[in-house]
Formats: structure tokens, C-alpha cells, sequence
């Protein structure tokens, strides 16, 4: 592990992480953040071929507790995002990429850890949502974007 400006200046701390290949070479595995410089790290991040972006998180509120995680294609784009809105340790937002672009947005906005409000997108616009009204896990209520 090496790690950068450990001096509690109050600056960025960044640590990496390094496994040794075969022919004695190191690979970054993972770049550990710590943005506020209280000594907790408070972004994580992991790469695969030694520098491909796979995943990431992120704790907002610097309580060490995960509150965002973002995943990667091959090509280094996100694919999906997970997010713990309310900071209640639940995840409570999803969001879903293709090629880069929004597909769809599920939220649990009841707070049971389960989605019940659900966007899918096309082309950068809302195309429909649909609302699981009573919790059961099924859609109750679609609403359509009207199309000019
Ligand atoms: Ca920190
Ligand atoms: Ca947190
Ligand atoms: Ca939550
Ligand atoms: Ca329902």
C-alpha cells in the first residue's frame, strides 16, 4: 500500500493498493480516497487489469457507511448506480445505463428496501412509469409520457 499527503493537512489522502502478478510486477487493484482528511476513507475505488475503473463507491456524509456505488462496462461506462438516498444504511435509488444512456430509475420511496416507483427511459426522456402502490412488488399504476 502507498499512500499520498498522509501528512493531516487537511488535503485529499490517497492510498493505493497493489496485488503482485506472477512475473513479480504490481497491479492496482484499488484506489482508496480519504477527501476530507479525517483518516477515513471516504471513496473506494477498484480497477481490474491493473487499470480498468470497474466499480466505485462513495460515503457522502463521512459516517464510513457506503452510501453509492457505481458500476462499469469494459469500455469504462457506467452500466449502474445504487444509492442509499436517506443515509439510512438501505440502498433506496437504482439506476440502470445502456450505452452509457439512462434506461431506467427504480426508487423504494417507502423506505421497506424494495422499489415501487419505476422510470424507464428512452433517449434521454421519461417514456413511462409505473407505481407499485400497495407494496406488493407489482406495478399498480402506469403513467405514459404523451407523444407529440
Ligand atoms: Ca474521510
Ligand atoms: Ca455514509
Ligand atoms: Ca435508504
Ligand atoms: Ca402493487
Amino acid at each position: 500500500m502507498v499512500g499520498l499527503d498522509v501528512n493531516r493537512d487537511g488535503e485529499p489522502n490517497i492510498f493505493h493498493h497493489y496485488i503482485v502478478r506472477s512475473d513479480g510486477s504490481e497491479q492496482l487493484i484499488r484506489r482508496d480516497i480519504d477527501l476530507n482528511g479525517n483518516g477515513m476513507v471516504d471513496v473506494w475505488r477498484f480497477y481490474e487489469d491493473g487499470e480498468r475503473l470497474k466499480k466505485e463507491a462513495f460515503d457522502l456524509d463521512f459516517d464510513g457507511v457506503v452510501d453509492v456505488w457505481n458500476f462499469f462496462d469494459d469500455q469504462g461506462r457506467l452500466i449502474r448506480k445504487e444509492a442509499d438516498l436517506s443515509l439510512n444504511g438501505q440502498t433506496d435509488l437504482w439506476k440502470y445505463y445502456e450505452n452509457g444512456k439512462l434506461v431506467r430509475k427504480e426508487r423504494d420511496t417507502s423506505g421497506n428496501g424494495r422499489a415501487d416507483y419505476f422510470e424507464f427511459w428512452e433517449d434521454g426522456e421519461i417514456d413511462r412509469v409505473g407505481e407499485d402502490l400497495n407494496g406488493d412488488g407489482t406495478v399498480d399504476r402506469w403513467t405514459r409520457r404523451a407523444r407529440g
